[in-house]
């Protein structure tokens, strides 16, 4: 982006477009000499958050997850991950999903690595226990055809068990794939490109969106994608899941 007074990012009361080019600092207590990019929050009308953190050489994230579950990814580089004494070493594609009452800690090993965090209150369910810390390699799972058709495939990286109150997912579209129909659905997302291009139809509009870019999706935005390019089209996100569509 050549002007300043440009950019691509757009933030709407049923969607957001946030490109890395408008990105401000926050600090976060306890994750130091850590850069954190909050994309999504409450602020904006969303029911989860969703940060980005660059990690410097020696940087730790701390903290106790309460009522809220933690999911990290790691976006490039590595670390050690620690949650209640149990440790992993996590590399590129690598994550772990945080249960709400947990210490945990992330050391990185590499200047520069990069974290996605998702956050969620968690939503207890009657009759469903509480899920344990999970760590895997997005590279170990499966993508699964989406609907059918091969030129979209699907990785789902948390189990599909009623205890969890929250999805991830892996997308990847080979260049002209696309959603077979405009979703309009309840659920939320927030979502982050990990790789490649494409057009994302969010309610009326239209926007170019490419590796790096991130974007908030409220319940019954209406939502279409077709990837662009000679590359697949990466993005993960997240998605509530699971619980009965009216809190009585
Ligand atoms: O899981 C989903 O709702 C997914 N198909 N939505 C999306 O990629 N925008
Ligand atoms: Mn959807």
């Amino acid at each position: 982006m050549e002007i300043s007074a440009l950019t691509r990012s757009v933030v709407h009361r049923s969607h957001a477009l946030i490109s890395p080019d408008g990105y401000i600092n926050s600090v976060v207590p306890g994750w130091n000499r850590c850069t954190v990019n909050v994309i999504i929050n409450e602020q904006m009308g969303a029911r989860f958050c969703q940060t980005i953190v660059t990690i410097q050489q020696g940087g730790v994230l701390t903290g106790k997850t309460r009522q809220s579950q933690l999911f990290f990814y790691v976006i490039s580089g590595k670390g050690r991950a620690v949650v209640s004494g149990e440790s992993r070493y996590l590399f590129t594609g690598h994550f772990v999903y945080i249960p709400i009452g947990k210490e945990y800690h992330f050391e990185s090993g590499e200047d520069g690595t990069q974290l996605l965090s998702f956050h969620k209150v968690y939503e207890p369910l009657e009759g469903a226990m509480i899920p344990a810390t999970l760590f895997g390699n997005a590279g170990d799972i499966p993508g699964k055809d989406y609907l059918g058709d091969p030129a979209l495939r699907l990785q789902v990286l948390l189990p599909e068990d009623l205890s969890y109150d929250m999805a991830v997912n892996i997308f990847t579209y080979d260049p002209g794939g696309h959603l077979p129909m405009v979703e309009t659905h309840i659920m939320e997302h927030g979502l982050l490109y990990l790789r490649g291009q494409g057009i994302y139809r969010l309610d009326q509009d239209w926007y170019p969106v490419k590796k790096g870019d991130s974007i908030w999706m409220a319940p019954y935005c209406q939502q279409w994608f077709t990837a662009m390019g000679k590359e697949p089209a990466v993005y993960i996100y997240y998605k509530n899941v699971n619980r009965h569509p009216i809190t009585l």
